[in-house]
């Protein structure tokens, strides 16, 4: 798609900018923002014009309460039409029973998932935040840690890979009703056989979630979890390049519960013009460019840690197998904020993120986390992984030196102009 185009569709906006020009300016300066600065944020991505467009469609206008077929409102055959294509395209994609794509983020995928498996009060085993699991995984200002007795596993010390045996011994001792797999900041393979074996051993139920890796299993570089698990959870706009939003996949026997925890259990009516989009963005899965785009967010992301290794950064285990690079920056005393502050300066964005083990506080960290996927959306590769790897370690070893930093942010900012956004 020619970009001026597109900029003239979405950014001088022909109704926004007159109507709002408050809102509209807003909406420019982020859309600037996203042109110009390096993504490295792992969690995010950018979607093509379809389904932008499909989100920003007519169909956020209808109330849908319910399912195809079963609505509780009138109007609803086109809508019925783009959540059955919905479904079909990601049952192809996943190999699974079951579809639900009307959780409206990953939280609620997972919400829907504890409630649709297990009973409030009941015992489960997640993965702890501070070790890479996410907050639904068992947090205490989280519903997961309030409504459920969790018992956190981790990873290893010496090599920051998860502890299969001390997670089955433990599992083993306390017998927990659910076991949780997968993870938000986790470099690594997980391996479901494992988890299924441990699930199995101890009769608990296992739910995987693949909010980050769901792209990757589509893919094909990442395993996947679907013939092993009873129900997987994921979002759509991370690694899948879809819009914002989750999905639920289940065996047959769950089919029912999932649905009915969805709706009427936590949601009401479903976000039909983002099921639209959803629906458009499994379809550019569908196509064989998008195993090309995996294969290279996962090739980028082991260059730039090969790079940033060479460059001396010590990285969470080691390396990667997947689209994120966790960086431990504790041996050289930077903070993951104070780190994360003076990339933003230098327009490279990206989290301060916990490592395994962080004596410092999750609102300051020891670690910054980094993914490949939105630049390969780009159109970024080998080189420019490695020309990204450098810039990072001259923004760190140049930390307090504004000058410095600024002179990298024009580095930056020619570097993202050569790859523009709304180019697919
Ligand atoms: N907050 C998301 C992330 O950035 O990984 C997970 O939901």
């Amino acid at each position: 798609m020619d970009e001026s185009k597109h900029l003239s569709d979405f950014c001088t906006g022909n109704y926004l900018s007159k109507s709002d020009a408050e809102v509209f300016s807003s909406i420019k300066d982020e859309y600037n923002r996203q042109r110009d600065n390096i993504e490295l944020i792992a969690s995010e991505n950018y979607v093509s014009t379809a389904v932008l467009e499909a989100a920003g469609s007519m169909l956020t206008n209808k109330y849908a309460e319910g399912y195809p077929g079963r609505r509780y409102y009138g109007g609803c055959e086109y809508v019925d039409d783009v959540e059955r294509i919905a479904i079909k395209r990601a049952k192809e994609i996943f190999k699974c029973d079951h579809v639900n794509v009307q959780a409206h983020a990953g939280s609620q995928a997972n919400m829907a998932a504890y409630f649709a498996l297990i009973e409030p009060g009941a015992r489960v085993m997640a993965m702890d935040l501070k070790h890479g699991g996410h907050l639904t995984h068992g947090s205490k200002v989280n519903f997961s840690g309030r409504m459920y007795e969790i018992i956190p596993y981790g990873v290893r010390p010496e090599d920051c890979r998860i502890d299969y045996d001390a997670l089955a011994k433990t599992a083993r001792e306390t017998k927990p009703a659910l076991i949780v797999g997968g993870a938000t900041a986790y470099p690594r393979i997980i391996d479901f056989v494992k988890f299924k074996e441990i699930a199995d051993e101890v009769g608990a139920r296992l739910m995987i979630d693949t909010a980050h890796i769901a792209g990757l299993i589509a893919g094909g570089v990442h395993p996947s979890p679907v013939p092993y698990a009873d129900v997987v959870t994921g979002t759509t706009h991370k690694t899948l390049r879809g819009p914002r939003g989750g999905f639920i996949l289940s065996t047959e026997e769950y089919q029912k519960a999932v649905d009915r925890q969805i709706f009427p259990g936590i949601q009401g009516g479903p976000l039909m013009h983002i099921i639209a989009a959803k629906a458009v963005a499994f379809g550019e899965v569908l196509r064989p460019e998008f195993k090309t785009y995996t294969a290279q967010v996962v090739k980028n992301c082991k260059i730039l840690a090969d790079e940033l290794m060479a460059n001396g950064f010590k990285l969470v285990s080691g390396g990667t197998d997947n689209h994120l690079i966790l960086l431990d920056l504790s041996e050289i005393h930077v903070t993951g904020k104070k780190a994360e502050e003076a990339l933003g300066v230098a327009g490279i964005t990206v989290n301060k993120n916990s490592i395994p083990f962080d004596p410092e506080k999750p609102t300051i960290t020891s670690g910054v986390r980094i993914g490949t996927a939105a630049l390969t959306t780009r159109g970024m590769r080998e080189d420019e992984m490695r020309a990204v790897g450098s810039l990072i370690w001259k923004v760190i070893h140049n930390i307090d030196d504004e000058g410095a930093l600024k002179k990298v942010r024009t580095e930056t900012l020619e570097l993202a102009r050569t790859f523009p956004i709304f180019a697919w």
